[in-house]
């Protein structure tokens, strides 16, 4: 927030109020990706399922517990589960909930942040179980592509020699698509965006006025991605703790990139990554790639 570009990191949305919005976005007529996404999984599911392996060990990053997830534990009949979320509540949760649904699945639920190197439980049941990583829904696009790069990096060494990565990736598409997504008729996407201010208020003793931000998204076709900001309506200064930050009217607090990749441009970064990306699944209409990585 002291920089000259005011910006606060993405995962912060997360609280139990945005977690609810997120999945409230999942559901929007303009949002297509996890529609998209659900479908490639549908379509794909036999050739996913022998791809990863039956047996092994799924850790998933993010993305509490979809749709698509039980497709996979369908198909998958891993020995472990073990779902990372940073947002605690949405978590234990959908834990709960799988451990209802799949009694016979062993599951580990771990509270963290993947984007910081993460010890995970040890559990695997023989030597020899494949750990399989799986990130779906596009998070991977909130990081730049330098730091996608690095965690693909870390998240080789995790898996290791034997294991694998499904990775979920949002294709480049028309820009008014990308705009229409980010920008939904009802409004939801901008109160998910505000309520950053709402919770920095709460929990930090801010006094951000949410009269006076608005949500603002647009793609940028350089940097190949969207870019929330919360725009400053007017100059005002927001007192946060000992701090006091000035905004101009018009200034704008950066709160999310979306990266959008081709699959070549995708490829190519995984391979940077110590991957190789052995197979590419798409949904019929090509807006959204599951990538599926071996160690290279
Ligand atoms: C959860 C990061 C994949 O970038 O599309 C949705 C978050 N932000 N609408 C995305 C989001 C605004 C979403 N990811």
């Amino acid at each position: 927030m002291s920089l000259p570009q005011k910006a606060l990191p993405p995962k912060y949305f997360y609280d139990a109020e945005g977690s609810r919005l997120f999945e409230r976005i999942c559901r929007l007529p303009e949002y297509y990706p996890t529609r998209a996404e659900l479908s490639l999984t549908r379509a794909h599911l036999g050739a996913i399922a022998r791809f990863a392996g039956r047996g092994g060990e799924l850790v998933e990053y993010g993305s509490g517990a979809s749709l698509k997830t039980r497709l996979l534990i369908r198909a998958l009949r891993p020995s472990a589960y073990v779902p990372v979320d940073i947002a605690e509540e949405a978590l234990a949760g959908a834990a709960r909930r799988l451990a209802r649904e799949f009694g016979w699945l062993h599951i580990f639920a771990v509270t963290g942040d993947f984007s910081q190197p993460l010890r995970l439980p040890v559990h695997r049941a023989r030597a020899g179980r494949r750990r399989i990583v799986y990130f779906p829904g596009s998070t991977i696009g909130n990081l730049t592509p330098e730091e996608a790069q690095a965690f693909l990096r870390m998240t080789r060494g995790q898996v290791g020699r034997a294991g694998a990565m499904l990775v979920g990736v949002d294709l480049k598409k028309d820009a008014n698509v990308l705009h229409a997504a980010y920008n939904d008729a009802r409004g939801v996407t901008a109160a998910f965006n505000l309520n950053l201010l709402r919770r920095i208020n709460r929990e930090l003793g801010a006094d951000f006025d949410l009269r006076r931000f608005r949500h603002y998204a647009f793609y940028n076709p350089q940097r190949g991605r969207i870019e929330m900001h919360l725009v400053s309506l007017e100059r005002q200064s927001v007192n946060l703790g000992a701090y006091r930050f000035e905004f101009a009217s018009g200034e704008t607090i950066h709160t999310e990139n979306s990266y959008k990749y081709s699959v070549e441009e995708f490829s190519a970064l995984t391979a940077l990554a110590g991957f190789r990306a052995e197979r590419v699944w798409r949904d019929a209409q090509k807006r959204f790639a599951l990538f599926g990585l071996l160690a290279a």
